[in-house]
């Protein structure tokens, strides 16, 4: 399967490999995770958050969210370990967040990944369901990619963190739910 270059910039990398995880279903996903939908402070004001999200590996904490440790299930661990098979240097991912788009409503604002915890060697991401634009803009120099992300597609992203931010806009005519699998490696 050929890997289609998105970003190459000095140490940062963005990749794509479409259809990678095609045969794996949707609703197998939808009936396998503990869907909940947190709510998030910001300056100080509770929102619920513009989508349903699970969590599995150590324990973990993002802005006011809390995640306890939660062990992967046999099958995150097998689709874990073939994503594992795309990043040959890429360290173990040992933590799974799970997000759920019911709609195009649903959606998650620019942010990079920065906790200290999580490797930003490489995170990479499998999408299941609608097809959706992912955005990347430089922070500096805010130059923006749009990437289409659809049915079992594989996102990788390569020491992306310190000069790029991320995020999954809305889009008003997307009626379908999409379902993204982020692994990461969690340093203890
Ligand atoms: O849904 C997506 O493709 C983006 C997910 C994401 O940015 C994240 O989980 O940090």
């Amino acid at each position: 399967m050929e890997k289609e270059c998105i970003i190459n910039q000095g140490s940062s990398a963005c990749w794509v490999v479409r259809e990678a995880f095609a045969a794996s279903q949707f609703d197998t996903w939808y009936k396998h995770i503990p869907w909940q939908q947190n709510a998030i402070t910001v300056y100080g004001k509770e929102h619920l958050e513009p989508r349903l999200t699970a969590w599995m590996g150590p324990a973990y904490a993002y802005s006011t969210i809390r995640w306890p440790e939660r062990p992967l299930t046999p099958e995150v661990v097998e689709l874990r370990d073939a994503v594992q098979g795309f990043c040959d240097a890429a360290p173990v991912f040992n933590a799974c967040l799970f997000n759920l788009y019911r709609h195009g409503v649903d959606s998650m604002g620019w942010h990079r990944d920065n906790e200290h915890e999580i490797d930003p060697a490489c995170i990479a991401s499998v999408s299941f369901g609608a097809t959706r634009d992912f955005a990347i803009r430089h922070r500096e120099t805010k130059k923006k990619w749009m990437v289409c992300l659809g049915h079992g597609d594989l996102l990788v992203m390569e020491n992306m963190q310190r000069d790029f931010d991320h995020a999954l806009p809305k889009r008003l005519k997307v009626h379908e739910p999409r379902i993204n699998l982020t692994f990461r490696a969690l340093r203890s």
